[in-house]
């Protein structure tokens, strides 16, 4: 063992015994405890200089700023790679890759056996959630890769917060991270939810890599909520104090680049004066039933790890001045002058920069510069718009909850649920275009329940009545919204601004939550009227917003058969409210599409 080995974390005699298996059968060279501190990061920071897996970026405009490129093959999330291992497949549920865990074992001892010689072993002990909270919980990452250390050091709180939560217990999820060959054919994300611990090996990346984020935060989180009686959701949680000095707080479930970050950074567009955004979290949301009745949510993360294609000072300021200064650039391109580029940028196309491969690129080129899932890694504490209660370790109460999704046709820019069944029935029939954050097409409609089809460690049909549970307990339970910033008109263009302009739905939605906004009752829930959605200083024309708003019945009708197959794919695990919430949606419908002459005679057959 190292210089480090007596002190600190291997005190710990759970971990200790933990790293000692893992290092008999990885057999490191070296082992390292990390403990958070800022010589470490320089230490590790130059490590990564000298061997290229860091270059660094102009550091008199970009102080701290570096750029990762990851192997060609290792740019996304790889979900048919991704497995929940419980003894009992039904447990893991069809929405989930699953292997009994003794095979899941079996398959992955050889690729881990010996695949640290030669490399360093990190250990690092993180905390997911705030110092002091009774709902934050400890994980313990080994991994082979520098550049996971450096970005589990930025999302995560790494070091003496989480020894001091552990003390003395054992109950930490166990982690194991190697880079392995990076080869697809050998790469698994394996989840054991019995034993809280993950198995990841073959990738670098993202998700797939960092494993505090999905795999502990999300999916094993999920499946201990299930116990506990609380959420572990794939949500932002964004702050909005209103003119008249009101604290509001709005979460969010989007699937995976269908835009929490930009929703959590959100700037109030000038003509809405008097409002104010503030960001809790832009991915992740651990919410629990407080004792006043109320559901309240808290970021189990420190930092964001964002989508860069796309953020500008024109879409995203806040979001753009923020990943100046002490970030991890992932797959973007590079300028001569050494700072970085993207699709979307506000500059113009470089004359001339190396693609995220570090190939020559030039505007001619037929290829992206940067990638399209190229993320930046930035600490929490560079968002100026980070809210006064993120390290509340009691979190903040939620008033509304949106369901949104990329969906070019159908689905209008916001609508109402009933009631939490409702609800929670908008969300486990919520689909979305595909996007380039996970490995596939992109573009295809795909289900996606409350945005967490890849992250929900446990059958979802048993999640649904979880839903229902919680929200049974709560006496003051959020209301609940469906948004969609992406509906396009015949030529393919967004009809909705988006961005900053979405706060004209917020604030619609925040009427709602208090008794007031003007609405119109649909077959799927209740809709803004033409003029309810504050549309001052906005180039939104009368004809845009209806289109907008428009819920079509004979559009759903479709609808109805897709959801169809999700009742049937959960057979009885679905729950019942939810297969009467779908009769209900398909008789409105029909009701609605059948002229008044026959409904009578219908009936008389
Ligand atoms: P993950 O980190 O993968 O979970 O993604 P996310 O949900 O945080 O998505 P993000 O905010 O990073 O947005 C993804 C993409 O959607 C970016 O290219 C954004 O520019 C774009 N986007 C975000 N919000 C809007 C919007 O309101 N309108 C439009 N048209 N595009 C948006
Ligand atoms: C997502 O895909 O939803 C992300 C990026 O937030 S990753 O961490 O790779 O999962
Ligand atoms: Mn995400």
């Amino acid at each position: 063992m190292n210089r480090m080995a007596e002190k600190g974390v291997l005190a710990h005699p759970g971990i200790r015994k933990w790293v000692d298996e893992v290092a008999a059968m990885t057999r490191p060279d070296r082992i390292l405890v990390c403990d958070g501190s800022e010589a470490e990061r320089d230490e590790l920071t130059a490590e990564c200089l000298a061997t290229g897996e860091l270059i660094a970026l102009n550091q008199q405009r970009m102080p701290g700023c570096y750029l990762h490129r990851s192997a060609p093959h290792d740019v996304a999330r790889t979900e048919h790679l991704t497995y929940v291992c419980t003894a009992r497949h039904d447990d893991a549920g069809p929405n989930n890759n699953w292997m009994p865990p003794a095979d899941a074992r079996a398959r992955l001892t050889p690729l881990f056996t010996g695949a640290m010689q030669g490399r360093t072993m990190y250990v690092v002990p993180f905390l997911m959630g705030p110092p002091g909270s009774r709902f934050s919980k400890v994980g313990v990452e080994i991994t082979d890769s520098r550049y996971v250390v450096l970005s589990m050091r930025i999302m995560t709180r790494v070091g003496p917060p989480a020894l001091e939560h552990l003390g003395a217990s054992d109950d930490f999820t166990r982690c194991l991270h190697s880079l392995g060959d990076l080869s697809p054919e050998r790469r698994f994300i394996m989840h054991f939810p019995e034993q809280n611990t993950v198995w990841s090996i073959g990738s670098g990346y993202g998700g797939n890599a960092l494993l505090g984020k999905k795999c502990m935060a999300l999916r094993l989180a999920s499946w201990l909520a299930r116990k506990e009686g609380w959420l572990a959701e794939h949500m932002l949680i964004l702050g909005l104090e209103d003119p008249q000095k009101q604290m509001h707080y709005i979460a969010g479930a989007f699937p995976s680049a269908c835009g929490k970050t930009n929703l959590a950074m959100l700037v109030p567009p000038k003509e809405l004066p008097g409002w104010k955004a503030t960001t809790v979290g832009d991915d992740i949301a651990w919410l629990r039933p407080g004792a006043d009745g109320r559901l309240w949510a808290l970021n189990p993360e420190s930092g964001f790890f964002g989508v860069v294609p796309g953020t500008s000072h024109k879409t995203n300021p806040t979001a753009f001045d923020m990943i100046q200064r002490n970030t991890i650039y992932t797959n973007v391109a590079l300028r001569a002058d050494g700072t970085p580029w993207w699709e979307g940028h506000d500059d113009p196309p470089p004359a001339a920069a190396l693609d995220w491969q570090g190939r020559a690129w030039t505007p001619a080129s037929t290829e992206k510069a940067a990638h399209p899932n190229s993320r930046f890694t930035t600490p929490a504490a560079e968002c100026a718009s980070l809210s006064p209660e993120f390290e509340n370790p009691n979190g903040v109460p939620i008033d509304a909850i949106l369901f949104g999704a990329r969906r070019q046709r159908r689905i209008p820019l916001v609508y109402q649920a009933r009631n939490w069944q409702h609800g929670t029935f908008l969300g486990a029939t919520l689909s979305s275009e595909t996007t380039a954050a996970a490995t596939g097409k992109v573009g295809v409609l795909r289900r996606d329940p409350m945005a967490m089809w890849p992250f929900c460690g446990y059958n979802m049909g048993d999640y649904f009545q979880h839903w229902l549970d919680v929200g049974a307990g709560l006496t003051r339970p959020p209301k609940i919204f469906r948004v969609n910033w992406f509906r396009t008109n015949a030529s393919g263009r967004y009809l909705w601004a988006g961005f900053s302009d979405n706060l004209r739905v917020l604030k619609w939605i925040l009427e709602r939550c208090a008794g007031g906004g003007k609405a119109v009752e649909t077959v799927v829930g209740a809709v803004p009227t033409l003029d309810a959605i504050d549309r001052t200083g906005l180039t939104v024309s009368d004809a845009d917003m209806a289109e907008l708003l428009k819920v079509d019945p004979a559009e759903w009708v479709e609808a109805i058969a897709g959801q169809e197959e999700l009742m049937q794919m959960f057979g009885n695990r679905m729950p019942r409210e939810l297969r009467a919430e779908h009769e209900d949606l398909a008789r409105r419908i029909n009701a609605a599409i059948t002229p008044p002459d026959l409904i009578g005679r219908e009936g008389d057959e």
